[in-house]
């Protein structure tokens, strides 16, 4: 079957970080990386914004060519933390559409959407999505190639930047790919570039048409690995990012941080609740409970407990998620929170005179399971108006009685 790969990159990554969050600098040069010091700064420019670009500056370039280039650019220094959160919102937009994404770098990865044709459409539908998604979640734009393989996505994405989409036909492969430089192949540096120029080929086209037999007399078996290129042959497999089977974990980033405790407590419910339903589906307890907490200063700690018998219950859960939160929350405003669970037993090793999970926990998953894990929602977790209907509850929350007590 026909693979769907995409290749999303983010355009002038850190430079569209920093014009969206100082408005005034949007439309201007902007060059992120060292101090140009007049002219007499050390040190390489990281990116340039796509008007910087118009000057002849670019990545990896030394700071003072750049300033002679373009002295009323706007000079910033790099704010890593700012554009590693932005990447980690990026990355979730993309992990919202399949399992299988291989991030390359801080503002780029591929993605194998095969699968998930049934559910968002095709590649472009699913492009277009992700392209949405990025900008709701982050206000920022990304380029995306769709084509059969890797190496045509990657091309594909760097074709009509900034904030493209281009899509490579399935079986057209090589014709796109006959008029473009040999240097968008996989490999092709300027040293081999140079070499293939004394052969006359220019274009990938030119290499299509060259006889193999004398391009690997001349490259050895590189070069027919290079004619599979030009022909748009690329079997390379899209590789995900291991799931982490030690543990089962939810987390929420909230859009603006909050302070807000009823607020802060009804996430970590929601995700507790998550992460039990999680477990039970999978036929796993965890010992290990952890509490993740990000506040808006980018600090992120993380506090375990580990339970005296392992649970798969959604209140045990919340309770000692809340206890960790207790024990950390000083008040500050929260970006993010995250509930894990980890330190397994089977579900089949549950002791004689263990409980079985609670009624109500085994009715919230017969409803997530026949209506989808949002028709079920606690009392505590819906608003005032919805609570005056308690007929709208499929289930009730149980009255807790803490062991012992
Ligand atoms: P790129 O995706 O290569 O560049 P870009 O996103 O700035 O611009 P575009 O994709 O639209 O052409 O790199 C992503 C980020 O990585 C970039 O914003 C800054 C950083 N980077 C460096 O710090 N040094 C470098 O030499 C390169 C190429 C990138
Ligand atoms: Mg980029």
């Amino acid at each position: 079957m026909t693979r769907t790969i995409l290749h999303l990159d983010m355009d002038a990554f850190y430079a569209a970080v920093e014009q969206r969050d100082r408005p005034e600098l949007v439309g201007r040069p902007v060059i992120v990386g060292a101090d140009p010091r007049g002219g007499a700064g050390r040190g390489v420019v990281s990116t340039a914004s796509y008007e910087a670009r118009r000057f002849g500056v670019g990545s990896a370039m030394p700071i003072s060519k750049a300033y002679k280039l373009c002295p009323q650019g706007v000079y910033l220094p790099v704010d890593m933390a700012k554009y590693l959160q932005a990447s980690e919102q990026v990355m979730e937009v993309l992990r919202g559409v399949t399992d299988c994404v291989e991030p390359l770098s801080i503002d780029e990865a591929f993605l194998d959407v095969t699968g998930s044709r049934r559910l968002y459409g095709d590649g472009v539908a699913v492009a277009w999505r992700l392209k949405d998604g990025i900008r709701a979640a982050t206000r920022l734009t990304a380029s995306v190639g769709v084509a059969s393989n890797k190496l045509l996505a990657k091309i594909a994405s760097d074709l009509n930047k900034p904030d493209g989409l281009v899509v490579v036909p399935a079986g057209g492969e090589a014709e796109f790919l006959a008029p473009l430089g040999v240097r968008r192949l996989w490999g092709v540096g300027p040293k081999l570039e140079e070499q293939l120029f004394t052969l006359g080929v220019r274009t990938i086209g030119d290499l299509q048409r060259l006889d193999p037999g004398r391009l690997e007399r001349r490259l050895g078996s590189h070069g027919l690995d290079l004619i599979e290129l030009a022909h748009g042959r690329d079997e390379r497999p899209v590789v995900g990012e291991p799931t982490d089977a030690r543990s089962v974990g939810q987390e929420h980033t909230y859009d603006k941080d909050s302070s807000d405790l009823p607020r802060l407590r009804r996430t970590l419910l929601e995700l507790s609740d998550g992460v039990a339903r999680r477990l039970r589906a999978a036929g796993l307890r965890g010992r290990t409970l952890t509490l993740k907490y990000r506040d808006a200063s980018f600090q992120t700690v993380t506090r375990a407990e580990t339970l005296d018998a392992p649970t798969d219950s959604g209140e045990r859960v919340f309770e000692t998620a809340w206890r960790l939160f207790e024990r950390l929350h000083d008040g500050r405003s929260v970006r993010l929170l995250g509930v894990s669970a980890s330190h397994f037993e089977e579900r089949a090793q549950r002791g004689l005179f263990e409980p079985e999970p609670a009624p109500a926990d085994r009715l919230r998953d017969q409803v997530a399971e026949k209506f989808g894990a949002a028709a079920l929602v606690r009392a505590s977790l819906l608003g005032r108006s919805e609570r005056r209907h308690p007929e709208a509850l499929p289930a009730q929350r149980q009255k807790r009685r803490r062991p012992g007590s």
